[in-house]
Protein backbone atom coordinates (compact mmCIF):
# COMPACT_ATOMS: atom_id res chain seq x y z
CA UNK A 1 0.00 0.00 0.00
CA UNK A 2 1.22 3.72 -0.94
CA UNK A 3 1.92 5.41 2.05
CA UNK A 4 1.83 8.76 1.36
CA UNK A 5 2.48 11.96 2.98
CA UNK A 6 -0.93 14.30 3.40
CA UNK A 7 -0.83 17.51 5.17
CA UNK A 8 -4.06 19.28 5.93
CA UNK A 9 -5.38 22.44 6.98
CA UNK A 10 -8.47 24.60 7.65
CA UNK A 11 -8.77 27.74 6.39
CA UNK A 12 -11.68 30.83 6.99
CA UNK A 13 -11.90 33.23 4.82
CA UNK A 14 -13.37 36.45 6.33
CA UNK A 15 -13.97 40.06 6.05
CA UNK A 16 -16.74 42.72 5.26
CA UNK A 17 -19.64 42.07 3.25
CA UNK A 18 -18.99 42.97 -0.34
CA UNK A 19 -15.00 42.08 0.09
CA UNK A 20 -15.28 39.55 -2.51
CA UNK A 21 -14.51 36.65 -0.52
CA UNK A 22 -16.82 34.24 -2.31
CA UNK A 23 -15.75 35.62 -5.62
CA UNK A 24 -11.94 34.70 -4.48
CA UNK A 25 -12.56 31.39 -3.45
CA UNK A 26 -14.58 31.14 -6.97
CA UNK A 27 -11.64 32.05 -8.79
CA UNK A 28 -9.34 30.00 -7.27
CA UNK A 29 -11.22 26.68 -7.66
CA UNK A 30 -13.00 27.40 -11.06
CA UNK A 31 -9.93 29.93 -12.41
CA UNK A 32 -12.46 32.79 -13.80
CA UNK A 33 -15.10 35.26 -12.36
CA UNK A 34 -18.68 34.95 -12.42
CA UNK A 35 -21.27 37.27 -10.30
CA UNK A 36 -21.73 35.28 -7.04
CA UNK A 37 -24.63 35.19 -4.57
CA UNK A 38 -23.78 36.84 -1.03
CA UNK A 39 -23.12 34.31 1.09
CA UNK A 40 -25.84 32.54 3.37
CA UNK A 41 -24.07 31.16 6.23
CA UNK A 42 -21.10 29.72 5.07
CA UNK A 43 -20.02 27.79 1.91
CA UNK A 44 -16.87 25.11 1.99
CA UNK A 45 -14.33 24.06 -0.76
CA UNK A 46 -11.59 22.20 -0.82
CA UNK A 47 -7.88 22.77 -3.00
CA UNK A 48 -3.98 21.80 -3.13
CA UNK A 49 -2.26 24.89 -2.95
CA UNK A 50 1.36 24.83 -2.40
CA UNK A 51 3.55 26.19 0.23
CA UNK A 52 6.98 26.45 0.22
CA UNK A 53 7.11 23.11 2.20
CA UNK A 54 5.33 21.17 0.30
CA UNK A 55 1.59 20.88 -0.96
CA UNK A 56 -1.64 21.13 1.65
CA UNK A 57 -5.00 20.23 1.11
CA UNK A 58 -7.07 23.44 2.24
CA UNK A 59 -10.06 22.81 3.78
CA UNK A 60 -11.93 26.59 2.97
CA UNK A 61 -14.87 27.78 5.08
CA UNK A 62 -16.03 31.15 3.08
CA UNK A 63 -17.78 32.90 6.10
CA UNK A 64 -20.54 35.72 4.97
CA UNK A 65 -19.61 38.91 6.17
CA UNK A 66 -23.37 39.77 7.10
CA UNK A 67 -23.81 40.28 11.07
CA UNK A 68 -26.98 38.54 10.92
CA UNK A 69 -25.02 35.44 10.83
CA UNK A 70 -22.61 36.17 13.13
CA UNK A 71 -24.00 34.13 15.93
CA UNK A 72 -23.33 30.69 13.82
CA UNK A 73 -19.42 31.50 13.35
CA UNK A 74 -18.02 29.80 16.13
CA UNK A 75 -19.34 26.49 15.11
CA UNK A 76 -17.56 26.98 11.88
CA UNK A 77 -14.55 28.46 12.70
CA UNK A 78 -13.03 25.90 15.37
CA UNK A 79 -9.69 24.09 14.39
CA UNK A 80 -8.99 26.57 11.89
CA UNK A 81 -5.34 27.39 11.63
CA UNK A 82 -5.15 29.99 9.01
CA UNK A 83 -7.05 33.15 8.24
CA UNK A 84 -7.37 35.30 5.38
CA UNK A 85 -8.93 38.25 5.88
CA UNK A 86 -10.45 40.05 2.68
CA UNK A 87 -10.26 43.73 2.65
CA UNK A 88 -12.41 45.64 -0.53
CA UNK A 89 -9.52 48.24 -1.51
CA UNK A 90 -11.89 51.07 -2.83
CA UNK A 91 -13.96 50.69 0.24
CA UNK A 92 -12.31 52.43 3.38
CA UNK A 93 -14.35 51.25 5.93
CA UNK A 94 -13.40 47.54 5.14
CA UNK A 95 -10.18 47.48 7.06
CA UNK A 96 -12.25 48.36 10.08
CA UNK A 97 -14.48 45.35 9.45
CA UNK A 98 -11.73 43.71 8.87
CA UNK A 99 -10.24 44.42 12.20
CA UNK A 100 -13.21 43.22 13.74
CA UNK A 101 -13.47 40.23 12.38
CA UNK A 102 -9.99 39.04 13.21
CA UNK A 103 -10.63 40.27 17.11
CA UNK A 104 -13.87 38.14 16.91
CA UNK A 105 -12.29 35.23 15.80
CA UNK A 106 -8.97 35.66 18.20
CA UNK A 107 -12.01 35.98 20.69
CA UNK A 108 -13.35 32.42 21.13
CA UNK A 109 -10.49 30.69 19.50
CA UNK A 110 -8.85 28.78 22.31
CA UNK A 111 -6.11 30.95 23.10
CA UNK A 112 -3.56 28.55 22.60
CA UNK A 113 -4.49 27.83 19.25
CA UNK A 114 -1.63 30.18 17.44
CA UNK A 115 -3.47 31.12 13.63
CA UNK A 116 -1.49 32.47 10.53
CA UNK A 117 -3.61 35.22 8.74
CA UNK A 118 -2.65 37.18 4.98
CA UNK A 119 -4.20 40.03 4.42
CA UNK A 120 -6.14 40.50 0.87
CA UNK A 121 -7.04 43.62 -0.61
CA UNK A 122 -9.37 42.53 -3.04
CA UNK A 123 -10.71 44.29 -6.03
CA UNK A 124 -7.29 45.47 -7.39
CA UNK A 125 -8.47 45.84 -10.85
CA UNK A 126 -10.39 49.10 -9.69
CA UNK A 127 -8.85 52.25 -8.70
CA UNK A 128 -8.35 51.78 -4.53
CA UNK A 129 -8.92 54.18 -1.86
CA UNK A 130 -7.40 52.23 0.70
CA UNK A 131 -3.80 53.72 1.79
CA UNK A 132 -0.64 51.58 1.73
CA UNK A 133 -0.19 53.89 4.88
CA UNK A 134 -3.32 52.72 6.25
CA UNK A 135 -2.59 49.03 5.05
CA UNK A 136 0.86 49.05 7.26
CA UNK A 137 -0.13 50.20 10.23
CA UNK A 138 -3.18 47.85 10.15
CA UNK A 139 -0.82 44.86 9.87
CA UNK A 140 1.84 46.14 12.50
CA UNK A 141 -1.34 46.27 14.95
CA UNK A 142 -2.32 43.09 14.12
CA UNK A 143 0.87 41.22 13.92
CA UNK A 144 0.03 40.15 9.97
CA UNK A 145 3.07 39.13 8.60
CA UNK A 146 1.55 39.34 4.48
CA UNK A 147 -0.49 41.95 2.66
CA UNK A 148 -1.37 41.06 -0.75
CA UNK A 149 -3.32 42.98 -3.41
CA UNK A 150 -5.31 40.86 -5.62
CA UNK A 151 -8.32 40.60 -7.79
CA UNK A 152 -11.12 37.97 -7.97
CA UNK A 153 -11.80 39.51 -11.05
CA UNK A 154 -8.50 39.16 -13.40
CA UNK A 155 -7.53 36.44 -11.39
CA UNK A 156 -4.16 38.60 -10.19
CA UNK A 157 -2.25 36.91 -7.35
CA UNK A 158 -5.10 34.82 -6.30
CA UNK A 159 -2.68 31.55 -6.05
CA UNK A 160 -0.49 33.75 -4.70
CA UNK A 161 -3.09 34.91 -1.80
CA UNK A 162 -3.57 30.78 -1.11
CA UNK A 163 -0.19 29.52 -1.33
CA UNK A 164 1.51 32.46 0.71
CA UNK A 165 -0.97 31.43 3.54
CA UNK A 166 0.18 27.62 3.79
CA UNK A 167 4.07 28.74 3.33
CA UNK A 168 2.88 30.62 6.37
CA UNK A 169 0.99 27.74 8.52
CA UNK A 170 4.11 25.67 7.35
CA UNK A 171 6.70 28.08 9.18
CA UNK A 172 4.23 27.87 12.52
CA UNK A 173 3.53 24.10 12.23
CA UNK A 174 0.17 25.15 11.94
CA UNK A 175 -0.60 22.10 9.46
CA UNK A 176 -1.41 19.15 9.96
CA UNK A 177 0.14 15.89 8.45
CA UNK A 178 -0.91 12.61 8.11
CA UNK A 179 -0.68 9.91 6.10
CA UNK A 180 -2.81 8.46 3.27
CA UNK A 181 -3.01 4.89 5.54
CA UNK A 182 -4.51 6.50 8.28
CA UNK A 183 -7.47 7.40 5.73
CA UNK A 184 -7.83 3.93 4.98
CA UNK A 185 -7.57 2.44 7.77
CA UNK A 186 -9.93 4.82 9.87
CA UNK A 187 -13.45 3.07 10.85
CA UNK A 188 -16.30 5.15 8.91
N1 LIG B 1 -14.30 44.66 -9.79
C1 LIG B 1 -14.29 43.63 -8.95
N2 LIG B 1 -15.44 43.21 -8.38
C2 LIG B 1 -15.36 42.15 -7.53
C3 LIG B 1 -14.14 41.47 -7.24
N3 LIG B 1 -14.40 40.49 -6.36
C4 LIG B 1 -15.71 40.52 -6.11
N4 LIG B 1 -16.31 41.52 -6.81
C5 LIG B 1 -17.73 41.88 -6.78
O1 LIG B 1 -18.08 42.27 -5.45
C6 LIG B 1 -19.39 41.84 -5.11
C7 LIG B 1 -19.36 41.00 -3.83
O2 LIG B 1 -18.64 39.80 -4.08
P1 LIG B 1 -18.80 38.50 -3.16
O3 LIG B 1 -17.76 37.53 -3.58
O4 LIG B 1 -20.21 38.03 -3.12
O5 LIG B 1 -18.45 39.12 -1.72
P2 LIG B 1 -18.46 38.36 -0.30
O6 LIG B 1 -17.34 38.97 0.46
O7 LIG B 1 -18.43 36.90 -0.48
O8 LIG B 1 -19.83 38.84 0.32
P3 LIG B 1 -20.72 38.11 1.50
O9 LIG B 1 -20.85 36.68 1.15
O10 LIG B 1 -22.03 38.83 1.49
O11 LIG B 1 -19.99 38.34 2.79
C8 LIG B 1 -19.90 41.07 -6.34
O12 LIG B 1 -20.70 41.95 -7.11
C9 LIG B 1 -18.64 40.70 -7.08
O13 LIG B 1 -18.85 40.55 -8.47
C10 LIG B 1 -12.94 41.94 -7.88
O14 LIG B 1 -11.83 41.46 -7.71
N5 LIG B 1 -13.09 43.03 -8.73
MG1 LIG C 1 -19.70 35.40 0.09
Amino acid sequence: MVNERLTIAKVLIAGAPGAGKTSLVHSLIFEGFTEVAPTIGVNFAQKVCRGEAGPVNLSIWDLSGQPRFQCLMPRFCQGATGVILVVDVTKSRSLDTAGQWLEFISSFNNVQQEFAVVLAGNKGDLPAVLSQKRIQLFCARHNIMEYIQCSAKTGANVRVVFDSLCSAMQRKHLVLTTSSSNFAQSPT
